[in-house]
């Protein structure tokens, strides 16, 4: 093995034991994406086209690492490429000269600050995925250049058995959460999703929550003021789990997801707990799974779960 390749080995290992051990984990500390250097682009896998990535060993990915046959393709998708209101324009268009966004910063209403620090924008004129290498140049999937910013749900509960216990592993409770299944690839994930323009992440959350796991797209309006009756207890006080990168599939060389994730948990088993769920708009299930060292999940929300269940101190 190089030393190269040994050294990223360790430090990946350091790194699930930072995730383990400590709290806001930073840009350094965090191991290398997986998910974003997939070989096939997300949503084109069953076409004519299938969008592959330029294959990026693990010891190329930093940028600071030299990679001279590094020759990505450069996709953007055609629902970005159309530019809803979500989606920023093509800066890599020269009629666009002048609209360049406001990188690192307050755009108007549009965050671009990274959680992570200041970004990087190449010489095109295109931000810089602070955690190196994909394999991809464009958008994919995603609208904006630079950081897309999410906000994730963690909603908990204790385990309980038939009479009212709580259920305990290898001498630890056990936590349950609120996971969806996701709509694009079936993955079981957290119910997260984009924060809008101007919007605080707080409710994002709560939109997101509703929309996903209770299905409030559906529901009547008197149902919708029995759920905020409800939730409005329970999403008042939240600790914050994670804020920074996220390992996505959708993520580029110069556009990637970063969220906040905050966990709500319902220690009496009386709020949230009772809940009927019902997956909607971009989920097609919902379940309470346990949190444990196999679970598998959606881009890098197992590592935000594993943070919940140390500060839970929960079993894992
Ligand atoms: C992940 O994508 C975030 O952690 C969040 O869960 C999700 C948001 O994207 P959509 O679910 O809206 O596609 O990176």
């Amino acid at each position: 093995m190089s030393p190269l390749r040994h050294c990223l080995r360790s430090l990946h290992k350091c790194c699930r034991l930072d995730w383990c051990s400590g709290g806001r984990v930073s840009m350094t500390q965090q191991c290398i994406h997986v998910k974003a250097r997939c070989p096939v682009y997300p949503r084109t896998e069953n076409t004519e086209n299938p969008i592959k990535r330029f294959e990026v060993p693990d010891d190329k990915v930093p940028w600071k690492v030299a990679f001279p046959k590094y020759d990505p393709p450069v996709y953007t998708a055609p629902s970005v490429a159309k530019q809803p209101v979500w989606a920023d324009v093509d800066v890599l268009n020269k009629d666009n000269k002048n609209k360049t966004p406001k990188w690192n910063s307050l755009d108007g209403k549009i965050n671009r600050k990274s959680h992570e620090g200041r970004y990087e924008i190449n010489s095109c004129g295109c931000p810089k995925n602070p955690h190196g290498r994909t394999g991809l140049k464009g958008r994919g999937l995603l609208g904006r250049w630079g950081p897309n910013h999410a906000a994730d749900p963690i909603v908990t509960r204790w385990k309980r058995d038939e009479s009212g216990k709580v259920v305990e592993k290898d001498g630890k409770k056990v936590a349950q959460f609120i996971a969806v299944q996701r709509r694009d690839n079936n993955e079981w994930a957290l119910p997260g999703g984009m924060v809008d323009a101007g919007e605080v992440i707080t409710t994002t959350i709560r939109r997101e929550f509703g929309e996903e796991a209770l299905n409030t797209l559906q529901a009547t309006p008197e149902e919708i003021k029995q759920i905020e009756q409800h939730t409005n207890e329970l999403f008042a006080k939240g600790t914050e789990i994670y804020r920074g990168y996220v390992d996505d599939p959708r993520n580029t060389d110069n556009a990637w997801m970063e969220t906040c994730a905050m966990n709500f948990h319902d220690q009496q088993g009386d709020s949230v707990a009772k809940f009927k769920f019902c997956a909607g708009d971009d989920a097609v299930g919902v379940q309470w799974l346990d949190l444990d060292g196999s679970l598998q999940l959606y881009a890098s929300h197992v590592n935000f779960m594993m943070e919940t269940a140390k500060k839970l101190n929960a079993s894992w």
